[in-house]
């Protein structure tokens, strides 16, 4: 990895962080349109993923993946605004982020049905193949949505007609305050991609390096006409399911544990071993994120909201 890479990787770990702990806060002080579900401790999955896509590839993230707009190009002030509710984001005003989508950056809009995304994301993999375009898909999803018949229906279409899609699940443990133990019986959600004949890797979704390596494989095995691969990233989320939940369910030594481990401070470590000078450069970057997801803030802030007749525009697709 060259330096540049290594700053930019670092840069898009620390806005995704900045970006969701203001939208925490603003939450509070009641400025965010809708609930509001934080990745905090998540980030290396987004980045790492995303990192290596093209803008026309397409992905479908979840509630908690704000960090995938940003990395595939979404402007951060484009997407406060979304939060806000605002004329100037990315649905003029007619949602949250809940449901946010940016198509032209090739980002899918998800809808409140867990693992609903799944087909559609499997669906814009199999015009890939029949067009002959150069595109996967990647599609995002918690381990509590892989236990929805969505999931396996997605990943057996995939894996009869080799599609060029690369599942990602990120395994935070917990579906709402279910333990992954308390909705199925197998340890490693990689394993069900053998039932539909392709590959299933695990690898620690808190390390950006193994998220990246896995995920560049599958990513490359795809573009290749190599058909699909299921990525399983073991993570932890630090806050509740979503900001008004107190997650009372999970012992506070286990969130300690995994702080012990976070993406962040760990990829931090592999600066310094590379010679960065890290104080100054998280010093910069500090300044840098926050100067940004400010700006951000102001914008949304100042943007208006729509007209009351604007809710029936952009409704429909033109016809073709
Ligand atoms: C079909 C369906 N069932 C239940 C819910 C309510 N619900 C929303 S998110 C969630 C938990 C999701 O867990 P997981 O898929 O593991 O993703 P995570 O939130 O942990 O990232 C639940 C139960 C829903 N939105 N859709």
């Amino acid at each position: 990895m060259n330096a540049e890479a290594d700053q930019q990787l670092y840069y898009f770990m620390k806005l995704t962080r900045e970006f969701e702990d203001r939208v925490s806060i603003l939450h509070r002080q009641g400025k965010i349109l809708g609930g509001v579900y934080s990745g905090k401790g998540q980030e290396a999955i987004v980045v790492g993923v995303c990192y290596g896509l093209k803008k026309e590839d397409f992905i479908s993230p979840i509630h908690r993946d704000m960090g995938a707009f940003l990395v595939k190009g979404v402007d951060p002030k484009i997407l406060m605004a979304q939060l806000f509710g605002k004329k100037t984001g990315l649905s003029k005003g007619k949602d949250s982020f809940l449901h946010a989508g940016a198509l032209e950056w090739g980002v899918f809009g998800a809808t409140s049905m867990l693992a609903s995304s799944l087909p559609v994301a499997t669906g814009a993999a199999l015009k890939f193949k029949l067009k002959k375009e150069p595109y996967v898909a990647v599609s995002f999803f918690g381990e509590g949505a892989s236990s929805r018949g969505d999931f396996h229906e997605a990943l057996n279409f995939a894996g009869i007609h080799k599609l060029p899609i690369v599942y990602v699940c990120e395994n935070n443990f917990y579906a709402y305050s279910t333990p992954q133990n308390l909705q199925m019986a197998v340890e490693n959600i990689a394993t069900r991609a053998e039932g539909y004949g392709f590959r299933g890797t695990v690898c620690s979704g808190n390390d950006l390096h193994a998220v990246m390596k896995t995920a560049n494989a599958a990513i490359e095995r795809a573009r290749e006409g190599e058909g699909p691969t299921l990525i399983e990233c073991k993570t932890y989320r630090y806050h509740g399911h979503s900001e008004h939940d107190q997650p009372w369910y999970r012992p506070q030594e286990e969130l300690i544990e995994w702080e012990s481990r976070d993406p962040i401070q760990r990829y931090e470590i592999y600066l310094e071993k590379k010679g960065f000078d890290l104080d100054r450069l998280k010093e910069e970057m500090d300044q840098r994120v926050k100067e940004t997801v400010s700006a951000a803030v102001s914008f949304a802030e100042e943007s208006p909201y729509p007209e009351g007749k604007e809710a029936l525009e952009d409704l429909y697709a033109d016809p073709i």
